[in-house]
């Protein structure tokens, strides 16, 4: 049996598993080991018949029919906004249903960017960011005459966070930053990261996309102002994601998207905008990706989040520590504190010719640039393969790494 003995509890990762069927097949005759889990996470059975559920019983626009059908899908996709309220402490209200991280950083960069920003404001975000969260800003900056300030990263991949209080000042408007990094894995200091933005006046947005699924966000203890995260990496759909922003910011901010659903009233002559957080979400959304969800945190949270984030505390140590033994191989990205992510480099192998190798043994990881090209460039490399983890992932399912990693180096060189 493969069970884990937690400070927490037993995780019974063996009885996990079986919530997951398309784990139990083979790839490339071996059986399917899924390391990819930054990229995208597999789904439960719990959210995948909740998706069924939904298409052979009430599927039906929301909000809007006064019919039987309409109102079982409103108050499914509804509850499932409570759920994500209650999982990250924030008010229903307060949560704005998006496509994903991407969608709701382009949201608060068009929205909040474009009213609050001006020329010679200063925008500031971290060396680690996924290309989501670097892009919009630039296309912010350039558009309002702002200045794109980045905190640097040091050897082990964090963030240097005396150089960050160097480049606060009254400028700053905007602080912007992934509480993990999907490349290293670092967890950011985001907390500290967030008080110091405050005390210069300027709003904070956390990029969590890579922390729901491995720890429990709370945004009052984290007093962060926005924090985007997407449906797919925590077990959910794609094309789902939130944004939380606190009431009082969503309020002062211009509608993103005009449309249905986001209005009071329309006349040629004038449209009223409509409450929080409709306000901000024009258009028939994505109803099933927005249920998916909600199961998708239900489930989480019978595991228990603590059990989950111990379990994979212990099995990034247990990986870190097998992929040291094997000859030339260096880990990228080795914070203190880090999170589901192995980043690394054999000498004289491309990470490309490995994961193409790694394949054919069944094993998926990704491999280049992970998005954050500006991150490679930081430490003179064009990419790396990443092993990333989820709570379903195993210790033999790492020793298969590692002796399939061995092989593969032997066999390119
Ligand atoms: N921010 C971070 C930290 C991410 O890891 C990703 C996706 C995004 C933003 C964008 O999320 P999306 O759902 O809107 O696309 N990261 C990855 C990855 O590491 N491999 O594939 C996608």
């Amino acid at each position: 049996m493969i069970a884990e003995q937690t400070t927490t509890g037993l995780l019974d990762v063996e009885l996990i598993r079986k919530q997951f069927p398309i784990l139990h097949q083979h790839v490339n005759g071996n059986p399917l080991i899924y390391l990819d889990n930054a990229a995208t996470s597999q789904k439960p059975l719990a959210v995948i018949d909740a998706i069924d559920d939904y298409y052979e019983r009430y599927n039906s626009n929301i909000h809007r029919g006064a019919h039987h059908l309409a109102q079982l899908a409103t108050e499914a996709y509804e509850n499932a906004r409570k759920t994500v309220a209650q999982h990250i402490n924030a008010e229903e209200r307060e949560i704005n249903f998006v496509r994903g991280t991407t969608e709701a950083v382009n949201l608060v960069a068009s929205s909040y960017g474009r009213k609050f920003v001006g020329t010679g404001d200063e925008i500031i975000i971290s060396g680690l960011e996924h290309h989501s969260n670097i892009v919009p800003w630039q296309m912010l900056c350039e558009e309002k005459g702002a200045v794109l300030k980045v905190i640097p990263v040091n050897e082990a991949g964090e963030i240097i966070f005396e150089a960050y209080l160097k480049l606060l000042s009254p400028k700053t408007k905007i602080v912007s930053i992934a509480y993990i990094s999907n490349a290293l894995g670092t967890i950011n200091p985001v907390k500290e990261v967030i008080a110091e933005a405050h005390k210069v006046g300027a709003v904070v947005f956390i990029d969590g996309a890579q922390a729901l699924p491995h720890k429990k966000v709370d945004v009052k203890e984290l007093d962060c102002d926005f924090l985007g995260f997407s449906g797919h990496k925590v077990f959910a759909s794609t094309g789902i994601g939130i944004l939380y922003g606190k009431a009082a910011l969503l309020e002062q901010m211009p509608p993103y998207m005009g449309g249905g659903e986001m209005i009071k009233t329309v006349t040629f002559e004038k449209t009223t905008y409509n409450d929080l957080p409709y306000k901000f979400e024009a258009g028939t959304p994505n109803i099933e990706g927005g249920i998916a969800l909600g199961a998708a945190i239900n489930f989480i949270n019978e595991i228990g989040l603590h059990k989950i984030e111990h379990y994979e505390h212990k099995l990034l140590e247990y990986g870190t520590e097998k992929l040291l033994e094997i000859e030339e191989l260096r880990i990228v990205g080795t914070a203190a504190n880090k999170s589901s992510v192995l980043s690394f480099l054999v000498k004289d192998v491309h990470p490309y010719d490995l994961g193409v190798l790694l394949d054919q043994q069944g094993i998926a990881i990704r491999t280049g640039h992970h998005c954050c090209q500006p991150l490679m460039d930081r430490f003179g490399i064009e990419g790396t393969c990443r092993a990333s983890l989820a709570f379903y992932n195993t210790h033999s399912e790492i020793d298969a790494l590692a002796k399939a990693v061995k092989r593969a180096v032997i066999m390119l060189k």
